[in-house]
């Protein structure tokens, strides 16, 4: 484990005049200066290893606004500790040790692993990517082996509006990238990612697939709310063309605030208090849909039958039951699930006194058990935003209470142990697998029958370059443990399927995702299902299917 806290040079500009290796100490210093440092969080296992993959994740939801006073350029601090987050980390470091262990992929290679926090936002995951192609203190682009080992890719990173910032710089050196969250439509295109691909499907899919779900119900106007972002506002723009395209209506688009304003937040309140529209499309995730959640809770909006975007639909931070008279019956696809063997006993394998050093784990402590852990200058729970009231709210950083250590992860219930969810955290596997896989079929290469020209030769590990990884990366298929067919297409897209999930109320007063349908979506065929037999709770004051016209 290591705290980032590094003299880092923001040494992209250095790679277009690159003089490899020559510069001196002096300029080294001053464009130290000029750049300032950067503040990244993470853990990283590289020696030893020939090969290290990259990890991007939110392991934090938001960063704290600089101090307006500070003139030179800070690189900020994070908070709002994500527990979904740190699960799919968890889960990179987890598939890279099984991959170790076994012994038909990678044989002679054993692969490390360097992983970044971006906090959710994408300067954090622009410093994590300029990090990773340049290694911690070099002003040069040494991309392949800033950690003494060759960086073959990165996994990430969650929001689309990150990963596309990343890949912008990432596909500069065809750099694999492997996504597991980011579903906007335009990752797909070539020309401007060249080198992503994904083991979550486009959201083309979903945007139909939700069209689709409207025809079934026959609803004729829909409101929309998207996230201030590329998932949001890419999602919601395809929804609206594909269900123009079949002659139903849009009754009002708003945007949800990333930073909360009361104007820009009312104006959305008003929209869905006032509409005539019942069926309302929410496209965002689920940590810039929390503020709303409470609005609607706050104004007491009910009667309104939501379409839950994938990024919502089973998040454990908004299926609380305090909230199932506002969002009972929401509706809405979610990703396959799986079940992963060894990562639940893996996720329990967490202790804050291993390592002092381990800032991720004692502020996960902290958190999960609300105490302070003794000698740590870690906070918790902090919260610098501005709430409903117009106030900022600093819930304050220091439980009095002392962590003993005794706490029992037995006893939390709590979203990061939560393995009957296991969703985007089993793309999160694939996409490690995605990238091992590549590098097997790499290493198996014959001399002479290999892709490359001249003579149809190999590249070899570690000493390949990122194009010649990618080249394996876009003809990709693999089967899943579960026995899923992922197979990669040029676009660097997957297809699949997804689940029809409806928030019911379960014996135990907790919300339960009951799958109610299917939708399938091959190179062939596209199928919309809803399961003959299935109850689908409405939240409406009839309990009846509502209209929406
Ligand atoms: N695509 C979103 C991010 C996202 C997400 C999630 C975040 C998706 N699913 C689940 C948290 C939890 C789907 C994006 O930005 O592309």
């Amino acid at each position: 484990m290591a705290s980032r806290k590094k003299c880092l040079v923001l040494g992209f500009l250095a790679f277009l005049w690159a003089e490899w290796g020559t510069e001196g100490q002096e300029e080294e210093e001053q464009t130290c200066r000029l750049l300032g440092k950067f503040d990244l969080n993470g853990y990283v296992d590289a020696q030893n290893h020939s090969v290290i993959i990259g990890g991007l994740f939110p392991i934090h939801s938001r960063t704290i606004p600089a101090n307006e006073s500070i003139l030179e350029p800070v690189s900020a601090k994070c908070e709002g500790f994500n527990f979904r987050g740190f699960r799919w980390m968890k889960t990179m470091i987890h598939t890279i040790k099984e991959i170790n262990e076994r012994k038909d992929i990678l044989p002679n290679t054993t692969l490390g692993y360097q992983i970044f926090d971006t906090c959710f936002t994408i300067s954090k995951a622009m410093e994590s990517a300029l990090v990773l192609l340049t290694g911690q203190e070099e002003n040069r682009p040494n991309y392949r082996n800033s950690t003494g080992a060759y960086l073959a890719g990165i996994v990430g990173s969650g929001g689309s509006s990150l990963s596309i910032a990343a890949s912008r710089i990432l596909g500069l050196f065809y750099l694999p990238q492997v996504g597991y969250a980011s579903t906007c439509t335009v990752l797909s295109d070539k020309y401007q990612f060249p080198s992503y691909i994904r083991t979550i499907a486009s959201d083309k899919f979903q945007s139909e697939a939700m069209v689709k779900l409207i025809q079934h119900f026959g609803w004729v106007w829909i409101g929309t709310i998207a996230a201030d972002d590329d998932y949001g506002k890419y999602g919601v723009k395809v929804f609206k063309e594909k269900l123009e395209s079949v002659n139903l209506c849009i009754a009002f688009s708003e945007i949800l605030p990333k930073v909360y304003s009361k104007e820009k937040m009312h104006k959305v309140v008003d929209a869905v208090r006032t509409s005539t529209a019942k069926v309302i499309v929410l496209y965002t995730s689920d940590i810039d849909l929390s503020p709303f959640v409470l609005e609607m809770v706050y104004h007491n909006i009910t009667d309104r039958t939501w379409i839950a975007s994938e990024a919502w639909i089973t998040s454990a931070s908004i299926a609380k039951p305090e909230y199932f008279p506002y969002f009972g019956g929401s509706i809405g696809f979610a990703v396959p699930r799986s079940d992963i063997p060894g990562l639940k006993e893996f996720l329990y394998d967490i202790h804050p006194s291993r390592d002092p050093n381990d800032v991720l784990t004692i502020e996960f402590w902290q958190t999960a058990f609300n105490c302070t852990w003794p000698n740590s200058s870690v906070p918790y729970n902090t919260d610098h935003r501005v709430n409903m009231t117009g106030k900022e709210d600093r819930l304050h950083a220091m439980s009095d209470r002392f962590c003993t250590g005794e706490e029992k992860l037995e006893d939390l219930k709590n979203t990061y142990l939560d393995v009957s969810q296991l969703r985007i955290t089993n793309n999160v596997r694939q996409a490690v697998y995605a990238m091992a896989y590549a590098l097997d079929r790499l290493s198996r290469c014959e001399e002479g029958r290999g892709p490359f020209i001249p003579g149809h030769g190999c590249a070899y590990i570690p000493d390949f370059e990122p194009w010649q990884l990618m080249f394996y990366m876009k003809t990709l298929k693999f089967t899943t443990h579960d026995g899923r067919k992922i197979q990669i297409d040029i676009a660097g897209d997957v297809t699949g399927y997804y689940d029809l999930l409806n928030w019911q109320l379960d014996d135990n007063g907790d919300i339960a995702f009951v799958k109610v349908g299917e939708y399938i979506f091959t190179q062939s065929k596209f199928e919309f299902m809803i399961r003959k037999n299935s109850t689908i709770f409405w939240n409406t004051e009839s309990s009846k299917i509502p209209h929406s016209v």
